[in-house]
């Protein structure tokens, strides 16, 4: 085995590898660019070497780079995680080169399902189920229109060295081939330097389902059962699971089969996963073959006990496996939701900024999160903005969703946006609970985007009474701290009115053992919890039912945060609540004279100088954001009174940059 490895990547996944390689008793070996000088891989390793800038180009995608790094550390091997150089052959060759074993498959496996065309041609001789279309670069938009019409409508037009979605067009009619032809072919020429381009016919609201392999290099290779991973947004996964709530046992075995039979078929060695698309009626058409671990590798770890890249690594260090097919027996059902730093009610505009409070639901009793990141830590703009995985598990898919719902509830994090309340509204969709998912999901139940999630009335009237027990708790210790000064002892009146928004409950709040008792028109609710004043989650049970709640202060109010929901809360006495009333509120403050930054970013150029009058429509500004730029516009005619921010600056969402009169 080997005595020391590196791990040429960052994030959850490097910390992931570096956990199961301490277990083996492996030595490891971290690299950060200038961006992650204080990141969690590079605490957790044994060893760290620095390997440039922040930009990934000039750093984590620097096959030479990593190469020395191995030179200086005498790493053995290396453990490549996802994304970065992962399935690139040249890497495995250059490290094959320098005598470093590289952690995954051969170059000419990963050169083979590289492209496309190729990989599918290798996929039908090797029978495996393939979606009808023409197997070969289409040279016209004339042959693209013969072919299409051979196929029959609707048809793809996919780029052979397509990924994510680039250079892939749909088309239902002659026209609509030709420019999808034209138009997929020049996004393939400048996303790919590539402009192959093949048709095939179109598969409705399809499935995403995927089959985990894993190969020796001793002729071994085996299915370790299926990922569903329909739940996307524009070719990101959101929420993946295993097994698929969909396959029944003969299409799981012959998918598998399959599966194999193509791994076999480019000799293949390492863990990868074998993408199928399944239409309504179960039929599945092999579509690529990821030659890496996956982000979602955890759920088939849940289900089958095994660790991937433990596997990974004694396959690399040349064992045999360890088991054979029939000894895989998948068991119970696990969930993973992908946390973002992102702003789901924003058009999902990544966030960045410090984890000013990071604290994930507690580990074990089904619950894995897969972090690399810490409280106090960052989210910078160069890289992937995933904040970790959460996977939860059961005996039963009920039981999995049901304990993931809960921990959503539970990860506490302030700083950044993230998409915990867009998961947590996922995750309670009755559809998705009846397990009718499809690729369009997301598009279909959020057509206007997330707007936020909503709760039910008993879910409100549970709030209510958490708010209640929490300001109720506090008050007394208020009430005994101020009390030990004499003539400060405070009386707890039992009357309150729980203000949620713009409505208002009243109710009788009385102390119990373990918690209060909280009456509120026909409702009584009994809360318990040992929750003290301070804490940031609230665990209990209101009448019976297990509860989390994040507990915020707001002023003089509260902030609940639950099922993806925050709402302000406000506790007042009977009499304080009809002298509040008879107060004026105060008027938001009225931002329409101010150019806000829409998102984090760079402010390359102010358009406009002090005292200039600007037309609606007119560009004010360019703010410079996940490599785009984006042109800020006048929303009506105005005139410029100050300008707050300087070109070259780097701006929050909602800093002010220009000042109208
Ligand atoms: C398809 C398809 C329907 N029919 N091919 C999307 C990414 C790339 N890997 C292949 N993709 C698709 N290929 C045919 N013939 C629908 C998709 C597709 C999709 C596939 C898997 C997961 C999410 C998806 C979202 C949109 C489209």
């Amino acid at each position: 085995m080997f005595k020391k490895i590196l791990i040429a990547n960052r994030g959850e996944i490097a910390c992931r590898v570096i956990k199961t390689a301490r277990r083996m008793g492996i030595k490891t070996v971290a690299v950060y660019s200038e961006a992650d000088a204080d990141a969690l891989h590079v605490n957790m390793a044994d060893e760290a070497v620095a390997i440039g800038p922040a930009a990934s180009a000039q750093s984590y995608l620097v096959i030479d780079k990593i190469v020395q790094a191995c030179k200086r550390t005498n790493a053995e091997a290396v453990h490549p995680g996802y994304g970065f150089l992962s399935e690139k052959g040249p890497f495995a060759a250059a490290l094959e080169k320098a005598g470093v074993t590289f952690i995954g498959p051969t170059p000419s496996a990963m050169a083979a399902m590289g492209d496309k065309i190729e990989s599918k041609k290798l996929a039908a001789k090797a029978k495996v189920s393939t979606v009808p279309g023409y197997l070969d670069s289409i040279p016209t938009a004339d042959e693209a229109v013969k072919i299409a019409k051979s196929v029959g409508y609707p048809v793809m037009i996919k780029a052979s060295a397509g990924g994510g979605g680039k250079g892939m067009r749909i088309a239902r009619n002659d026209k609509e081939t030709r420019e999808g032809y034209a138009s997929a072919r020049s996004e393939a020429k400048s996303s790919f330097a590539d402009d192959r381009v093949f048709i095939e016919k179109y598969v409705e609201e399809p499935r995403h389902i995927e089959i985990q392999v894993l190969a020796d290099a001793h002729g071994n290779t085996v299915y370790l059962g299926e990922r569903e991973c329909s739940i996307q947004r524009r070719h990101q996964k959101v929420l993946e699971e295993a097994p698929s709530p969909f396959l029944d046992a003969p299409t799981r075995k012959a998918m598998g089969e399959q599966a194999v039979a193509l791994a076999k078929a480019v000799k293949y060695r390492s863990a990868g996963t074998v993408e199928f698309i399944v239409d309504k009626d179960r039929n599945f058409y092999f579509l690529e073959m990821n030659t890496r671990l996956q982000v979602e590798h955890p759920v088939t770890e849940y289900v089958t006990g095994l660790d991937l890249v433990e596997l990974m690594i004694r396959i690399a260090a040349g064992e045999k496996l360890p088991f054979q097919q029939k000894d895989i027996k998948p068991k119970g059902w696990a969930v993973e939701a992908r946390v973002y730093a992102e702003d789901p009610t924003r058009g999902f505009v990544p966030s960045t900024g410090r984890l000013v409070r990071y604290r994930p639901p507690a580990e074990g009793d089904h619950v894995r999160v897969d972090a690399g990141v810490y409280e106090g830590g960052e989210i910078s703009m160069f890289y992937d903005p995933m904040i970790a995985k959460l996977v939860t598990g059961g005996a039963t898919r009920a039981e999995a969703i049901g304990r993931m719902r809960q921990a959503l509830d539970a990860f506490y994090i302030r700083g950044v946006r993230h998409n915990i309340p867009f998961l947590s509204a996922l995750v309670a969709l009755p559809r998705f609970a009846q397990g009718r998912m499809s690729t369009n999901l997301i598009a279909e139940e959020f057509p206007r985007g997330f707007e936020g999630a909503k709760l039910g009335a008993a879910e409100t009237r549970a709030l209510v009474a958490v708010a209640a027990f929490v300001h109720r708790t506090s008050a007394e210790r208020d009430a005994r701290i101020s009390g030990q000064l004499p003539g400060h002892g405070r009386k707890m009146d039992n009357a309150m009115v729980v203000r949620l928004g713009d409505a208002a409950e009243d109710v009788a709040v009385t102390p119990a053992d373990g918690g209060v008792d909280v009456a509120m028109g026909d409702h009584a609710l009994a809360v318990r919890s040992a929750w003290a004043p301070g804490e940031p989650l609230f665990t209990g049970t209101v009448d019976g039912h297990a509860l989390v709640v994040q507990i915020d202060r707001d002023g003089i109010g509260w902030r609940l945060t639950h099922g993806g929901v925050a709402l302000r809360t406000l506790v007042l006495s009977r009499f304080a609540a009809q002298m509040l009333a008879l107060m004026p509120e105060k008027a938001p403050p009225d931002t329409s004279r101010f150019l806000l930054s829409p998102m984090p970013g760079l402010l390359s150029q102010v358009a406009v100088k002090i005292g200039q009058d600007v037309k609606a429509g007119e560009a004010l500004a360019v703010v410079e954001a996940m490599k785009m730029e984006n042109v800020l516009r006048a929303e009506r005619d105005a005139k410029v009174k100050t300008i707050h921010a300087a070109p070259g600056a780097s701006l929050a969402v909602d800093q002010k940059i220009i000042e109208f009169e």
